[in-house]
């Protein structure tokens, strides 16, 4: 789907601008466009009806759309799914109880109970109770009946000595508006991240653990290295899921461990790391008992030490990364340091590298990045959380001004509203534009902002 913007003369004499998304391969015929565009006038304005007029003007008027599409931001209505959400921490968009919505699971890892707001009435359900030190959370329908099973993690702190890093597997019990069977799955101090993945492209996902750090790293460099571990998932979820090991090598703090389809067999999920390495991206060959690992660093991001306000932690590398696309080519997002202040953009080099681009400075705190085409022009658009240290602030959204990746059009989000330490891009009113919905952690809420497509 291709998104056209077109200056068009009527015949009444006025002049109109449409914005058309069209599945066509290059600039679209007269007649692909001409039945797109007569159902949007008032009675009585015509598109002109010389379509050998529009078709000479097509070439020029596509040129210029580009050019205007550059400047097309989004506007945003806010619905405010939660307002007590204390210290609102991570968010995702999944379908929970299997209507075709897209639902939302916020937490914090201030609130003990684990809840879902069910679309579109955002009626909040508890799904577990007394959960302690939440973190982080990933859905996956193991069993394929439409419902997905969700591993939790909680009882997380950034000192081992202070976290269990519990891991769990909830399961709905016939009722997803109910309370959900809790399932354990493991405790590993500071387990901080959770994803499911198919490693072995086999379509069993495997799930991912990554603590933040080993029991003998210590801030404020936390220097050494971290594990990842992974889980195949038991026929019987309630007995013991053996854990086993990705890698031990993992620098610093392991902050995301983001799961993507970037190379090798088209089956396979690999996985990019962000922490204090930079950017990492560990594949896998093999499978079963045969299950291998590659760790490649892909990019080392900030490497310039920078200490915290309190001097307890350093920050370098990454704290987060997407994969984008511009047209075709695909990209790279990334927030930078660890609980950084930067938005950058790696751009392929075409010689096997990635161009190091910082597109944005002005961050206190960033936790998260987001990444879709809000404004529907085939560029991927970039959105930017700040928790700020524990201080009200501001999002951000980022549009790219074109396919080379090196403009983009910075717009505040919800301007000292929404201090996001997680973020979620979902079309939660079916109307097919990409929505967000954000949790803030100085500002204790979860919102959606619905897009309203392109600002007129
Ligand atoms: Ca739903
Ligand atoms: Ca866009
Ligand atoms: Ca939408």
């Amino acid at each position: 789907m291709r998104s056209y913007l077109m200056a068009l003369c009527l015949r009444d004499g006025s002049a109109a601008i449409v914005h058309l998304k069209l599945r066509c391969a290059g600039a679209p015929s007269a007649a692909q466009v001409a039945p797109h565009l007569q159902p949007l006038f008032a009675p009585g304005h015509r598109v002109i009806d010389n379509v050998r007029t529009m078709r000479r003007s097509l070439i020029l008027l596509l040129a210029l759309a580009g050019l205007a599409a550059a400047q097309k931001t989004v506007t945003f209505k806010e619905q405010l799914v939660d307002g007590k959400m204390t210290g609102g921490y991570a968010v995702i968009a999944v379908d929970v109880n299997h209507d075709g919505k897209p639902d939302i699971i916020g937490l914090s890892q201030q609130v003990k109970d684990l809840t879902w707001y069910e679309n579109p009435s955002w009626t909040p359900h508890v799904m577990a109770k007394d959960l302690p030190g939440l973190v982080n959370l990933a859905f996956n329908d193991i069993d394929g009946d439409g419902i997905p099973e969700i591993a939790v993690e909680y009882s997380f702190a950034m000192q081992p000595s202070r976290s269990e890093g519990n891991v769990v597997l909830l399961s709905h019990q016939g009722d997803p508006t109910g309370l959900w069977k809790v399932d354990k799955v493991d405790a590993i101090t500071t387990s901080h991240h959770i994803a499911w993945a198919d490693l072995e492209g086999t379509g069993q996902k495997l799930l991912l653990n990554a603590p933040l750090i080993s029991p003998s790293q210590v801030g404020p460099k936390y220097e050494g290295k971290a594990p990842l571990y992974y889980y195949r998932v038991p026929k019987d979820w309630s007995s013991p899921w053996k854990r086993e090991l990705v890698t031990d090598q993992l620098g610093g703090v392991t902050h995301r461990v983001r799961v993507v389809k970037w190379d090798g067999d088209a089956k396979r999920e690999q996985l990019f790391i962000a922490g204090f390495d930079g950017l990492s991206l560990i594949s896998a060959t093999g499978s079963g008992s045969n299950l291998k690992f590659n760790t490649k660093l892909v990019n080392p991001g900030d490497q310039i030490e920078r200490a915290n306000a309190e001097g307890t932690a350093y920050s370098i590398g990454t704290g987060d990364v997407k994969i984008g696309h511009l047209g075709k080519e695909r990209f790279l997002i990334t927030n930078e340091p660890w609980h950084g202040h930067e938005v950058v953009v790696y751009l392929d080099n075409k010689k096997g590298g990635w161009n190091r681009q910082v597109i944005f400075t002005g961050l206190t705190e960033g936790h998260e990045i987001c990444i879709g085409d809000l404004n529907g022009d085939g560029l991927d658009d970039i959105v930017a959380g700040d928790r700020a240290r524990g201080k009200v602030s501001t999002s951000h959204v980022f549009y790219a001004s074109d396919a080379s990746g090196t403009k983009w059009v910075h717009e505040e989000l919800d301007h000292m509203g929404m201090s996001a330490s997680g973020c979620a891009i979902a079309d939660f009113n079916g109307d097919g534009r990409p929505d967000i919905v954000m949790i803030g952690g100085a500002t204790h809420n979860i919102k959606v902002y619905e897009n309203q497509g392109v600002a007129k």
